[in-house]
């Protein structure tokens, strides 16, 4: 396989046509961190900064397809997972995965819009405990999404580790749980759980509207970061400050939740 100058990543995700979530925040934030992007699409979705209108799925088969391709002509150093909305898809993945031996496999499991559209259909999260996340590198939920993982509530910082715990015994090594979706605390608190050792993470909360992809934007981030080399503890740091930095520059674009400045570095 050639070697190509930059690492090339790729991320297996829904498109979203107001370009703040999805394949298109892992794009800009690839490019912007200094890593080649590309992409197998999952979804299709109609959606502004007010919410996702349709959803329509691709093919198995073309799914498949894209990945196929890339895989033989691109040497992949690492791999993100965004929305994948079907069980058959996120099953079609890992198999992907297990074909072709991938071992920085990062898995976002996306599940709800921050419009509060439903991005994953319910019968699909026992597939991503069952096939998914205990094959991949890294799983990077917040705290919604760790609490539908595990069927339960998850509401202090304990609650979190205890989570994470219970995440690692299905087999994957690296578990980040966002802590944007708690409120309650004044800081935006991010926990690693890694080698069995926890470490946490803090940035001030940003009372900021644009927080529309900001968990793809961290995922995203993170893969970049491994594909560049970094070691986990500073990939999950620099993910962080990277999402607070672009959150903190309102863009002013659309009338709800609006897009994070992917670009804040260009315009310092
Ligand atoms: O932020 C999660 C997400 C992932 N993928 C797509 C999305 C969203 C949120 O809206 O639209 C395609």
């Amino acid at each position: 396989m050639k070697k190509s100058k930059i690492p090339i990543v790729l991320t297996i995700a829904g498109s979203d046509s107001g370009s703040g979530a999805g394949i298109q925040a892992d794009l800009k934030t690839f490019s912007s961190l200094g890593v080649y992007g590309t992409t197998a699409i999952t979804v299709v979705t109609s959606q502004n900064t007010k919410g996702v209108r349709d959803v329509s799925a691709l093919d198995l088969s073309m799914i498949s397809s894209q990945i196929d391709c890339l895989v033989e002509d691109f040497d992949l150093r690492a791999i993100k997972t965004g929305m994948l909305f079907t069980p058959d898809i996120v099953k079609i993945v890992s198999d992907k995965a297990k074909e072709y031996k991938w071992e920085k496999l990062i898995v976002d499991p996306v599940m709800v819009a921050s419009s509060g559209d439903t991005l994953l259909q319910s019968e699909a999260i026992d597939e991503y405990k069952n096939s998914l996340i205990p094959i991949s590198f890294a799983v990077t939920p917040n705290i919604p999404e760790l609490a539908t993982l595990l069927n339960e509530k998850i509401i202090t910082i304990n609650d979190i580790k205890n989570g994470c715990v219970k995440i690692r015994k299905l087999g994957v090594k690296n578990i980040i749980v966002k802590g944007g979706h708690d409120n309650n605390n004044k800081d935006s608190i991010d926990i690693l759980y890694s080698d069995d050792t926890f470490y946490e993470y803090s940035l001030p909360r940003l009372k900021s509207k644009n927080n529309h992809g900001t968990g793809c934007t961290f995922a995203a981030a993170f893969t970049a970061n491994i594909a560049l080399g970094e070691n986990i503890k500073q990939s999950f740091i620099n993910s962080k400050d990277y999402v607070w930095n672009a959150m903190s520059n309102d863009l002013l674009i659309g009338n709800g939740n609006g897009p994070v400045d992917h670009f804040y570095k260009l315009r310092k």
